[in-house]
This record gives C-alpha cells, structure tokens and sequence, in this order.
C-alpha cells in the first residue's frame, strides 16, 4: 500500500526538537535572489538557526524559487523549505514544503482547493510535503489581506486553540501561528501559552519578532520554532538577530 512516510526533514526538525526549539530564517527570493539568498543563509545558519524557509506573500516564480533552493543547498547543510503562497513556486530543488492549510481563510482554494490541484505535482516531484495547519492572527498583515483571512483577535484565546486543534486532529503535524510578516508585535505570549497547552504537534511562531525579550517571552510560553524574516531584511544579522539567535540557543539542551 503506498502511504507518505515522515521524510528526512520532517525527521530533522523531530530530530532536532529534542533538544529544544528551533529558529527558521524566512528569506523571499524575490528580495534576496540566488547568491544573495545564499549568503544570509550562511550567516544565519553559522549563527545557530535550523532551516531556511523559502516564500513571499507575491507570485514568487519557480525560477527564481529554484535558483535561490541551489544556491543555499550549496551553501549551507540545513534544509531549504519552501513556504508556498502558491503552486507556481513549488520546486523540486528545495528539500521539502510545507504543505499548509490556511485554517482561517474565508477562500476555500487556500485552505484545500489549491492542495487538491497540486497534489499530484507535489508527489511527481518527489517533494517532501510537511502538513502544517496555518493560522493567522491579527493583525495578519498582508498575508492576512491576500489571504482573504478572517483574523483570529489576539484576545480570543478559544478561537485560536480550537484551530490548532482541529488542526491536530485532522492530522496536521505542525501548526503554525502567524502575526503577519512585518507586524507590529508577535502573536501575544497568552495565545501562545493556551495553544500550547492543547495541542501535542511543535507550534510555530512568527510575525513581529524584533528582539530577544520578545523571542524568549514565546519561547518560555511554549512557542517550539520562531520564525523570522522582516528583521534580516531590514539590519542583515545584526544585533536583534543575534539576540534572538541567542535566546533560542540558551532554551536549548546542553
Ligand atoms: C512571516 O512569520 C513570518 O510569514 C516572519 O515574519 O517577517 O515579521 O519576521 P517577520
């Protein structure tokens, strides 16, 4: 019987999530192409951070996606993720994709139209698919608009674990908490707590996270992978980089 076993990077981060919580760089192709990319994975990377994720909220070409996923293969050993807003990005190129729902999309081509169209690229492929739950929380940003998402508010606590748990329940093995690239402020630290508090699968964080206080009040709330993007764009690996590089490293085992 043909079935989809957990691949080599989904192990990696199970692997790696023994030992703690995990820093994704989110780098955007379109922003930081091919060597460019490569280069802020390498800094990243010699700093302590996990994987790559690869995205954008705008069409990213697969072109371009795959020229970025050779340059950071070659450059640095950490896996290279693709973080779809689309199929037309998907490459083989990359290590794996995270093959996410968008749980509070008001349109149902994200949340499982679009997978049904590409799920026979993503197997011809042979593309690791990571099924993640993806919910975004305000004030969602531009993902939240190009989303069509109808928002979790950051007070509602329920709304937020009864996602993530239907989200577990439907077999998703991450989930992903999401305040929108570049918002103001992190998904605050009490959903994060109540979310980890029902749900078993690792919980990922991201949007708004500029510094180490604010990275270790998620981590010490349970976040188990932040996610950061805005911030290398802006300072490249400067000091808030650093810090919340540091933070992750200090809540890791030995
Ligand atoms: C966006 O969660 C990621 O999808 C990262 O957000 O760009 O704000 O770091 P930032």
């Amino acid at each position: 019987m043909p079935h989809t076993p957990i691949g080599h990077v989904e192990q990696y981060l199970r692997q790696h999530l023994t030992a703690g919580p995990l820093h994704f760089t989110l780098i955007d192709p379109d922003k930081s192409p091919g060597a460019k990319a490569a280069a802020v994975a390498q800094g990243a990377v010699s700093l302590g951070s996990h994987a790559i994720l690869l995205g954008g909220s705008t069409g990213i070409s697969r072109e371009v996606m795959s020229e970025a996923a050779r340059a950071i293969k070659a450059a640095v050993a950490v896996p290279s993720i693709i973080f779809p807003e689309g199929p037309g990005s998907l490459t083989p190129d990359a290590d794996a994709v995270l093959f996410m729902s968008l749980l509070n999309s008001r349109n149902l081509d994200l949340v499982i139209r679009t997978h049904a169209r590409s799920a026979s690229a993503v197997r011809r492929m042979e593309l690791e698919a990571i099924p993640m739950g993806y919910l975004v929380v305000a004030p969602g940003m531009r993902v939240g608009e190009v989303g069509d998402v109808d928002a979790v508010a950051r007070d509602d606590l329920a709304g937020a674990t009864g996602y993530a748990l239907a989200a577990e329940l439907l077999g998703m093995r991450f989930v992903y908490l999401e305040a929108g690239s570049g918002a103001p402020a992190p998904v605050p630290v009490e959903m994060v707590r109540a979310v980890r508090e029902v749900v078993a699968v690792p919980l990922i964080v991201g949007g708004g996270i500029r510094s180490g206080p604010e990275a270790k009040a998620l981590l010490d709330a349970g976040a188990n992978i932040l996610v950061t993007g805005t911030i290398t764009e802006e300072e490249g690996l400067g000091a808030s980089f650093h810090a919340i590089l540091e933070e992750v490293r200090r809540a890791r085992v030995g």
